[in-house]
């Protein structure tokens, strides 16, 4: 390594709400839409629930204890919009706020730079009720309301915003992500069109923050995956190029240019999936400028070729709800345009995301040096089954070296100029996935609960707890 890390780089942890916090029906809390969801994934696969979670709602100051002696110096969470406003407009429900105001005040207590996502995914059910939440217009005037109200709160204490988790895989993952209603199910359009929806949202929430916020900083939390041609033919470079264009470009041009990328759109116009947009829209979308941009990777992606006569339709991300590697249940496809696919020069994880440190750098260099737009990382992570020692120990040794090799990934494109804030691995404690229960765990804290039994959720500090803490002791110099 050459250089240092920068004084004042931020080192955290994240997590989001709904996975974390329970107390999902507590002191003035309505549901949201993960809770439904979350309710459905137990009915049919045993999945917890987000009634409890992690029962952060009730630990969270032993929670930012624990961060404090990790040595943490940033923690990014989500605010709960239906825990401020149950309904999700109307009446502020005073304890729903309070909740953050007393996370807000520990965490600068202990000298730990809060970085505030306003949406993970947990739209009042309110809002889905009234008018089918996210696939209504009237979701970005309500959005407003919320966010104009929170970032009006915070504005002396918080700094960085993050505005709307991973609109990329929201696409991708309508269902799980979105409560979709039965007349919806299957059709395509929505996605584009609840995107265009979140585009908005975004710039409105970029501009909230830079009305209100002295010195605020905003931008998005993207999930990304970088492409890679799964060989060296034209026609799978091809295809690579059409994966990049409409499943990350599409993203990173609205967030830094304030456009649709052209490739990207005109496939989906020939299909009938380009989202509708209403006149002054693209105006307040090039309005909405980002400071940054947050970014969540776990795995890089691979493309091959689809050609039209392949006898396959369109169709969306696959995922495996075993662990058990090699049951993904399949590979977005857009005939005519690419077809994603396996990686067969990286090792998985049990849910069969590839491990690829080297793809963070990819990831860092492209983006830096086309957007010149400082970044962070927001997400980054090993889901993995952990086991609890008879005398209470937690050796993850996997997750350790997972983590190790992506801040060596990160370091490495920090020392060819790339800017870069924070990083914020998932997760700082064990959590509720968004797809596999609380038996895919992430966190250097162990949460002890199963899918069935929340127990006392006790925490414990895995071996990576110790070993981040040391990290971040050196400032990132002693990985070993
Ligand atoms: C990201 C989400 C997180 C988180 C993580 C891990 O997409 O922003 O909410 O859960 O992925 O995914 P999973 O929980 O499905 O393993």
């Amino acid at each position: 390594m050459k250089k240092e890390f920068p004084k004042g780089f931020l080192w955290g942890a994240s997590t989001s709400a709904y996975q974390v916090e329970g107390a999902a029906y507590e002191d003035g809390k309505k549901a949201s839409q993960q809770d439904v969801i979350n309710h459905e994934n137990y009915e049919k696969h045993g999945f917890a629930n987000a009634d409890i979670a992690s029962d952060h709602y009730h630990h969270f100051k032993e929670d930012v204890a624990l961060m404090k002696e990790m040595g943490f110096s940033a923690y990014r969470f989500s605010i709960a919009w239906s825990r401020v406003f149950p309904d999700g407009v109307g009446d502020v429900n005073e304890k729903g706020i309070q909740f953050y105001r007393d996370l807000i005040d520990e965490l600068i207590r202990n000298d730990i730079e809060p970085i505030v996502t306003l949406y993970h995914y947990d739209l009042p059910w309110t809002l889905v009720e009234k008018y089918d939440g996210w696939i209504d217009r009237q979701v970005v005037a309500d959005f407003e309301y919320y966010a104009r109200y929170v970032i009006n709160e915070f504005k002396d204490k918080v700094k960085y915003w993050t505005t709307i988790n991973e609109q990329s895989i929201i696409v991708q993952y309508i269902e799980q992500k979105c409560f979709i209603p039965e007349k919806y199910r299957g059709n395509n359009q929505i996605r584009y069109q609840i995107n265009h929806h979140m585009n908005l949202a975004h710039a409105i929430a970029c501009k909230l923050v830079h009305e209100l916020v002295p010195g605020g900083m905003v931008g998005a939390a993207l999930g990304y995956a970088p492409v890679y041609p799964l060989s060296s033919s034209p026609q799978d470079m091809m295809a690579a190029q059409n994966a990049h264009d409409l499943r990350n470009a599409f993203y990173l041009d609205i967030y830094f240019k304030g456009f649709y990328t052209k490739s990207a759109m005109i496939y989906l116009e020939e299909h009938g999936l380009a989202p509708v947009i209403e006149p002054g829209d693209m105006e307040l979308i090039e309005e909405g400028e980002s400071d940054f941009l947050a970014l969540n990777y776990y795995y890089s992606d691979c493309a091959k070729a689809c050609p039209l006569d392949a006898g396959k339709e369109i169709s969306y991300g696959g995922v495996n709800l075993s662990g058990k590697k090699g049951e993904m249940s399949g590979f977005e496809t857009h005939p005519g345009f690419y077809e994603m696919c396996k990686n067969p020069n990286l090792d998985t994880t049990d849910w069969d995301w590839s491990i690829d440190p080297t793809g963070l750098e990819y990831l860092f260099r492209d983006i830096y040096m086309r957007y010149n737009k400082p970044l962070m990382i927001t997400e980054n992570g090993m889901g993995a089954f952990d086991t609890l020692t008879e005398d209470g120990k937690i050796h993850d040794d996997y997750r350790i070296q997972y983590l190790r090799e992506h801040i060596k990934a990160m370091k490495r494109a920090m020392d060819y100029g790339v800017e870069i804030l924070a990083y914020c691995p998932w997760s700082a404690l064990d959590l509720i996935s968004t797809s596999n229960g609380v038996k895919k765990r992430y966190g250097f804290i162990y949460v002890d609960r199963t899918d069935d039994d929340p127990k006392e959720c006790k925490r414990l500090k895995k071996d990576s707890f110790y070993w981040y803490q040391k990290v971040l002791k050196s400032n990132g110099d002693e990985l070993d």
